[in-house]
């Protein structure tokens, strides 16, 4: 080998060496098939058409016998926040006639996936004829189509309104609706996010997203449901489900993509923090306890309780953050939320719009029993209840807050807490990990109303958003970098 050999060698060496340290998140990323309906001639039947890319084969459009259900025209598809441009051609799902039941009106074959997480998003304008007795479900599964327990999917809702929806598996499983109808003539962005949660092999819920304001994922979706009906661990195939649909009725997608992240799903980068960095946290283990079910465990609950009455039907919940992968050293600012279901159920009866007063308190750092197991803690050995008490807890752990709720609390409620003590709480911590204990100070009277906040098992339970203080100028390229990690993290968390 010449030295000039050598010496280009050396450089290239060292090149590879700084683009392994740069941070460029975009490599790490993977775009699994995406079709902008761009490439067919206008008009044309998207029956075995082939446009798009990453696609594992062609689209079969034959709706019902017949065909010609769907076609590919002029249409420019933009949502709300114009963070997808669909440019001048979409999808038109228009039947000719009109149909029952299409389990299978519209596929196409996806490069076999088993990643945890997959995202799906597409543009959807729902035009005319959609009625409240028509249903559009666009899913992924290993295989199936139709109404399956195989499947996973969002779309449109046959309730009054047409809302949005989340589902997993069949309608005799699992679906939740957003709060969001498909109101005809207005363009929207779906983001569905197919997971398996809780060590599942399996996938076993869909969060959906609707128009987001950027490329960031955001924190709480606009609808989640789970069930474990689904036997899959693979996705391969995207279809529509349609029912109910009447010939004249029109809906347009476009921009549909799957992918391995938010950012890449919609297919924009996702911006640059601005301000100090900030993270936010799941809890990574969650559990309520019960006093009359002392050794039971109920750390796969969807449902963390609170109600303070004796020995008997009392309940307090356990949540623990993890903060390792938290870079930043100064937090100028701790917020943890709680959150209530939508809508609550009711549990225990009607509250009679009385008061109550809950407690909120951090196990103390260093505590043998940080390390409680969200699958073995109970009203027994969780650490520092007082089992004696429907809502005191033992020395080792410290009152942070208090909050109010009236009656059973609001659907789809925040409960957000930042006191100085919570932010104490967590700068004092040495072992990256927090326990907070919510009890109910308030005791059961003439009421036996159960207070219910999520569980991390919705998929939309409590957080802990941390801020940093604003770095001084000199270090701020540096914390701007930890931001990011931090942010790249929360995305993975998500
Ligand atoms: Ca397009
Ligand atoms: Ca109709
Ligand atoms: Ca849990
Ligand atoms: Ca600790």
């Amino acid at each position: 080998m010449t030295r000039l050999l050598r010496s280009n060698l050396s450089l290239i060496l060292l090149l590879t060496a700084l683009a392994a340290m740069w941070p460029v998140q975009r490599a790490e990323a993977i775009v699994l098939a995406s079709d902008d309906f761009e490439s067919y001639a206008p008009g044309s039947d998207l029956n075995g058409g082939s446009g798009g890319f990453g696609f594992a084969g062609n689209w079969a459009a034959t709706g019902a016998s017949g065909g010609g259900h769907t076609t590919v025209a002029a249409a420019t598809l933009m949502d709300p926040n114009a963070v997808s441009n669909g440019g001048s051609q979409a999808a038109r799902l228009a039947p000719t006639t009109n149909l029952g039941d299409i389990g299978n009106f519209l596929n196409r074959p996806l490069p076999t996936t088993s990643l945890d997480t997959v995202y799906m998003s597409f543009l959807i304008r729902p035009e005319s004829g959609v009625e409240n007795n028509e249903f559009y479900n666009f899913q992924a599964s290993d295989g199936a189509t139709g109404n399956s327990s195989n499947a996973l999917g969002v779309g449109i809702r046959n309730n009054p309104g047409n809302p949005f929806f989340a589902r997993v598996g069949s309608s005799g499983n699992s679906t939740v609706n957003s709060s969001t109808n498909a109101t005809l003539g207005d363009d929207f962005l779906l983001v569905a996010r197919f997971s398996k949660t809780g060590m599942s092999t399996t996938y076993n819920q869909t969060a959906l997203f609707i128009n987001p304001v950027d490329g960031n994922e955001p924190v709480v979706p606009d609808a989640v449901a789970n069930h474990g009906a689904p036997n899959i661990s693979d996705l391969s195939l995207f279809s529509v489900r349609n029912f109910n649909p009447d010939a004249g009725d029109v809906v347009w997608i476009d921009n549909l993509r799957f992918a391995d992240t938010f950012a890449d799903a919609v297919g924009v980068t996702p911006p640059a923090p601005t301000g100090p960095p900030m993270v936010t946290l799941e809890a990574d283990a969650d559990a309520f306890v019960q006093a009359n079910q002392a050794n039971n465990n109920f750390g796969s609950n969807v449902e963390l309780l609170a109600k303070n009455q004796g020995a008997s039907f009392s309940r307090k919940s356990w949540l623990r953050f993890d903060l390792t992968g938290v870079t930043f050293d100064q937090i100028a600012e701790a917020e943890l939320t709680l959150r209530q279901p939508n809508p609550i159920r009711d549990f225990g009866g009607n509250a009679n719009n009385l008061t109550y007063e809950f407690n909120v308190f951090g196990l103390n750092d260093g505590d043998a029993g940080e390390g409680w197991d969200e699958g073995a803690i109970t009203w027994n050995n969780a650490p520092g209840n007082d089992t004696g008490s429907g809502d005191g807890v033992l020395a080792n752990a410290t009152l942070l807050d208090t909050f109010m709720l009236t009656g059973r609390g609001v659907d789809g409620g925040a409960i957000a807490l930042n006191s100085q003590a919570i932010l104490d709480f967590i700068t004092a911590d040495s072992d990256g990990r927090v326990t907070f204990i919510i009890t109910r100070e308030t005791p059961q009277t003439s009421d036996s109303v159960v207070h219910i906040f999520n569980s991390r098992e919705t998929g939309i339970g409590a957080t802990l958003k941390l801020t940093a203080a604003i770095p001084e100028p000199a270090t701020f390229s540096l914390l701007a970098l930890g931001g990011l990690a931090a942010l790249r993290r929360r995305r993975r968390a998500a």
